[in-house]
């Protein structure tokens, strides 16, 4: 028994899920570890939700807030909402029971860019933390943490949690011992030093977890698989997506604008961006990088081809299929990933000196390269911005990728106004729809505006996106950015009242 535990500090404390989540009382902040549905804690969130289930039909309040890495899992996110045991979440998500929700506003939720999240806690934004629950693959015999396949903001939460309950989990890969790099550099202002990591290979800090085992209250032993939806299959949108940008990385390259081997690439989660990795490999590359934060399945097939030689990533995100193929060649794997902290693999500095090339999934741009990736209708929230603001506003390139439609044709996704802003004009470089890409660079936004329309709107929606430009080019108060600010928002509006943006006409 106990084969993955080898410091007699945490067998000492090993009690159940049900006990364990007696330490979280109502009103407390809890931190908790998990990024993109990997190295979540699988059983005391759900032991603590029907905990508050009792709680609340006694007529008893039983809320926390809940602070995460990113987006989590059913056995988190799902029992926490189903039990309307959260006041508060943040940052990323990505759980259908959490979306409606905080949609319905029935909770708080706080989208914060990734690499701020850390550091917001230890600015004391976030409050005290009262317990962190952090899932681990073993305890070695020094009483130190073997991460598991996400370190998020792990390091952080055992940093600055009052009490710590450890779920060690012998269902993930014992393998991943020594995959991690976890830097301990990091210092508040003003006492910051540069973050010596000039590579995306670069070691910069050690492969286990620091813990004050005083400060651990239960270890709880579990046994079962990180899990995640599969991607969609690959369709012909995400397959001409891809085109696109395989065409321009290859004319950057004549260009003289980049290497044969590019510049470490960061790829967004979602179905477009694991499309688009799957699409890198029919380009012919080879040993390229990443410095990003999710592998997921498709970064794992470009892994495994010898596409990318070595990525840098802050967690695993793999379907069941992808998990299976990790262990069988999890050898392989060992020598070309990494993972480390979320604030040194989102971290502003690094990404702009490893010069990443970022491409993130968006709902919608308008016609100046503004870009809303969370809020349809600018205020239902998707998931949540993710690390897509880190990586793009400090990208060497920054890439936003999307169909022209959603729904069936029925919502464009070229607008004359974003309902809402993740990315402005300012951070948007290229935009690529399956109609076709437009290189944003050195434009002003009138020209940008024109090559959006003429290159990325789907042929339904183009004739009314030029009627709006040309209308607000004469009749708009400034002619920098023409917008005629009673219309702007009108094709939303229209989508609310009718279901289609397109006028009944
Ligand atoms: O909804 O499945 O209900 O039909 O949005 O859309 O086209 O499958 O695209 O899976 O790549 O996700 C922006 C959400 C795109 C993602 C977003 C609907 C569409 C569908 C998904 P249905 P697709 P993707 C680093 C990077 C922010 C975080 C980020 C995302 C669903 O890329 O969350 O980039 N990005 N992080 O129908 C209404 C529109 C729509 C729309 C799409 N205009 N209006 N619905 N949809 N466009 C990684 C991390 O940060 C962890």
């Amino acid at each position: 028994m106990h084969e993955r535990i080898h410091h007699r500090a945490f067998t000492d404390r090993l009690m159940s899920a049900e006990q364990a989540a007696e330490f979280i009382k109502p009103g407390m902040t809890v931190a908790m570890s998990g990024f993109t549905g990997a190295g979540y804690p699988k059983s005391v969130p759900g032991a603590l939700a029907a905990q508050m289930e009792r709680q609340h039909a006694a007529g008893k309040d039983f809320k926390i807030n809940v602070l995460t890495g990113a987006s989590t899992a059913p056995e988190l996110d799902g029992v926490l909402a189903k039990a309307e045991g959260m006041n508060l979440r943040l940052p990323y998500m990505s759980d259908p029971e959490l979306r409606r929700r905080i949609n319905d506003g029935n909770m708080e939720y706080m989208d914060i860019h990734l690499s701020h999240v850390a550091q917001h806690a230890w600015f004391g934004f976030y409050g005290k933390i009262d317990v962190a629950i952090v899932e681990v693959v073993g305890v070695t015999a020094e009483g130190d943490l073997i991460p598991s396949s996400s370190v998020g903001n792990n390091k952080t939460w055992l940093e600055m949690a009052d009490k710590i309950i450890i779920e060690v989990n012998s269902q993930q890969s014992a393998a991943m011992e020594g995959m991690h790099d976890i830097y301990y550099g990091t210092a508040l202002p003003p006492h910051r030093k540069p973050i010596d990591l000039t590579t995306v290979r670069d070691r910069i800090g050690q492969q286990y977890m620091d813990v004050d085992v005083n400060k651990i209250v239960a270890v709880v032993e579990t046994d079962a698989p990180d899990r995640l939806s599969p991607f969609a299959p690959v369709d012909e949108t995400s397959e001409k997506i891809a085109d696109h940008l395989l065409t321009f990385l290859d004319s950057e390259i004549r260009a003289g604008r980049l290497s044969e081997k590019l510049l470490p690439l960061q790829s967004g989660v979602g179905n477009i961006a694991n499309a688009v990795l799957a699409g890198l490999s029919r380009g012919g590359y080879k040993g390229l990088t990443a410095y990003t934060e999710v592998i997921q399945d498709g970064m794992l097939e470009l892994i495994k081809d010898g596409t990318i030689e070595f990525a840098s990533a802050t967690s695993f995100s793999l379907s069941s299929e992808g998990i299976e193929e990790f262990n069988r060649n999890v050898d392989h794997y060992r020598k070309r990933i990494l993972l480390r902290a979320q604030e040194i693999s989102n971290h502003p500095e690094i990404i702009r000196r490893l010069g990443c090339i970022a491409l993130n999934g968006m709902i919608e741009a308008d016609i100046y390269g503004n870009v809303n990736s969370t809020n349809v209708l600018g205020s239902h929230v998707m998931n949540g911005i993710g690390g897509s603001g880190d990586f793009a506003r400090n990208g060497y390139l920054s890439v936003f990728m999307s169909p022209s439609t959603a729904k069936g044709g029925k919502i464009s996704g070229i607008v004359p106004m974003a309902s809402h802003v993740d990315h402005t004009e300012h951070d948007t470089m290229i935009l690529i729809t399956e109609q076709g890409l437009a290189d944003l660079r050195g434009h002003s936004p009138k020209q940008r505006a024109q090559i959006v329309i003429d290159n990325c709107a789907h042929p339904e929606y183009r004739p009314m996106l030029q009627d709006y430009f040309d209308r607000a080019c004469k009749e708009s108060y400034g002619k920098h950015t023409p917008h005629l600010l009673g219309e702007a928002l009108s094709w939303h509006e229209r989508f609310r009242q009718t279901g289609d943006m397109r006028p009944a006409n």
